[in-house]
């Protein structure tokens, strides 16, 4: 059964915002539970999925069939929420201060003030559990999370042309995460990588070619959420400044179509303690790891491989 529901919606995160959006659910599946590798595709500006998948170690397989660079961001808001209350108490107020500071000119630091104002006081225990870093046009990675049951909101905050967020265009669904978990263990990984309040350590041989990356939050602040990663393929004279400014949501251009670099995927946002997987490939040539939600405040590595 096909259900369109109209409404106002708000995002979140490293700074958002907000609008009227059309939203789309498609039909029941069930959730197989045998099964721990799911496809999740992303199009200007909807997600594709399962309605139910199986909680435990899940892969996603995410394919960007788009135009635009897109990225997977997963949302668990505490029990009893739902979509429409993600939507009106999160992703408004996230889209109402992105206005506030691209229509009419407000300070970044008014508009975290205003948006710490309008959050409801259960924004601060929404977990942000993981997905995926940004992927452009035609591209697919893979992650591996230890999902809990439960509803999750899906979503992707980048910014088009216009200026308006994905996910206020439709890029923002929900998807249930069943009692019954797979089966799966999480896979082996070559590279880890290890986030912590303005450090990013990197270990493992970073050779060219396919690899699995392991990527843990050993802490994050007090207030925080956690946090991520970005891999981007940059020129030898790429300012990683500009990259760092284009990770800030809260820039105009910031997290806009088209992106100053080429993006290759990494993790989304997740806690203290957890640990997640992505697969990247990579070519000879000049990479940065920026950490989008704490990227502006220089938390990156600069590398050559080789
Ligand atoms: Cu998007």
């Amino acid at each position: 059964m096909k259900v369109i529901l109209k409404f106002t919606l708000l995002f979140a995160v490293s700074a958002a915002l907000i609008h009227q959006l059309s939203y789309a659910q498609s039909h029941s599946t069930e959730a197989d539970h045998s099964d721990h590798s799911i496809t999740i595709l992303a199009e200007d500006y909807a997600f594709q999925t399962p309605d139910e998948i199986p909680s435990g170690w899940t892969t996603i397989e995410f394919t960007n069939e788009g135009n635009e660079d897109h990225f997977l961001f997963i949302a668990k808001p505490p029990e009893g929420k739902t979509f429409d209350d993600y939507a009106s108490g999160v992703l408004n107020p996230f889209n109402d201060v992105w206005y506030a500071l691209r229509d009419d000119g407000i300070s970044q630091e008014d508009a975290f003030g205003k948006l710490v104002e309008s959050l409801p006081e259960w924004f601060w225990s929404v977990e942000f559990i993981g997905g995926t870093g940004i992927i452009p046009a035609g591209a697919t990675t893979q992650i591996t999370l230890n999902l809990k049951p439960g509803m999750h909101i899906l979503e992707c905050y980048m910014k088009t042309e216009d200026g308006e967020m994905h996910n206020v265009e439709g890029m923002m669904r929900d998807i249930n995460v069943a009692d019954s978990k797979s089966d799966a263990s999480p896979p082996d990984a070559e590279i880890a990588i290890i986030l912590s309040n303005f450090e990013m350590a990197i270990d493992g041989d970073l050779t060219p070619g396919k690899h699995t990356f392991s990527v843990h939050v050993a802490e994050h602040p007090e207030d925080g959420f956690g946090h991520n990663v970005h891999v981007a393929r940059v020129q030898p004279d790429t300012d990683v400044n500009e990259v760092l400014r284009y990770m800030n949501f809260m820039e105009i251009d910031g997290l806009q179509t088209p992106p100053p670099v080429q993006f290759i995927g990494g993790m989304h946002i997740i806690p203290q303690g957890e640990t997640g997987y992505f697969t990247a490939d990579l070519e000879p040539g000049r990479y940065l790891f920026v950490s989008e939600y704490t990227g502006h405040l220089g938390v990156m590595k600069d590398i050559a491989i080789e």
